[in-house]
């Protein structure tokens, strides 16, 4: 509970053991429920998840955004808050995050990691792939966005029903921003955060979900197939 507001973190995970260990061992004691989706792990993420407090749902689709689907409709917070299951986002910085949000009256704030990354997590390659993807959602959707492939998200869970959230994939991370920055009733805005190398191995095909986050892009913009 943070001034008055209760608080649910969501976290889908994909064979996250080593990873979810960490991401849950310094929570926020604000934090009031955490949401472990175990999307079809083939390790012991649920049971640590389980014995570290968290509540695990089990979402057998896989896919980041149907991960992150099933985790939003079993939050119960007022405010919701996203990151990955491999302790490469800030839970130190959520009293802040939720503080900027309260005092300035924000829906949706999406986390950027650009400005201070460690130097392991900023790999050319996934620079020059993160600057495309902001360049298309600028070009085609008019929001300039400095990380749009961030998954630390803050928002009133309230504004759900305002979100048309049709990607089962990576690509929801971009779709949820669009739709919050696109949203005249949702006042949403980013800000910056400290970015960590993460625990365990990647589940980012680096090419293949880079390139369909940016058909993704031009599919949702003309309404192809969604
Ligand atoms: N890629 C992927 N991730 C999934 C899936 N289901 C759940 N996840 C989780 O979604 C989160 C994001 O995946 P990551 O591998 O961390 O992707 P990323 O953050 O873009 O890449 P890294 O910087 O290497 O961590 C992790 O917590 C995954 O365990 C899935 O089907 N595919
Ligand atoms: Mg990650």
């Amino acid at each position: 509970m943070h001034k008055g507001h209760s608080v649910s973190v969501v976290i889908p995970c994909y064979n996250e053991e080593d990873g979810i260990r960490v991401t849950l061992a310094d929570m926020p004691d604000l934090v009031d429920e955490v949401i472990v989706v175990d999307n079809n792990c083939t390790d012991r993420t649920a049971e640590v998840a389980a014995a570290m407090g968290a509540k695990v749902v089990v979402e057998s689709k896989p896919g980041y955004g149907a991960a992150y689907k099933a985790g939003f409709g079993a939050a119960t917070g007022d405010i919701i808050i996203t990151m990955d299951g491999d302790a490469t986002y800030p839970r130190g910085f959520i009293p802040v995050l939720l503080d900027v949000m309260i005092e300035e009256d924000l829906d949706f704030i999406t986390c950027d990691r650009t400005g201070h990354k460690s130097e392991e997590a900023n790999s050319f390659l996934r620079m020059l792939g993160n600057s495309v993807l902001n360049l298309a959602v600028f070009v085609l959707y008019f929001i300039w966005l400095t990380d749009s492939q961030s998954g630390m998200w803050v928002f009133r869970r309230s504004i759900l029903p305002k979100l048309r959230l049709t990607s089962d994939g990576m690509s929801l991370s971009e779709e949820i921003k669009i739709e919050a920055f696109r949203h005249r009733d949702v006042k949403a805005h980013e800000l910056p955060i400290y970015y960590r190398e993460r625990i365990g191995e990647s589940k980012l095909n680096l090419w293949q979900d880079g390139f369909a986050n940016l058909v993704f892009l031009f599919k949702k913009r003309f309404g192809i197939g969604l």
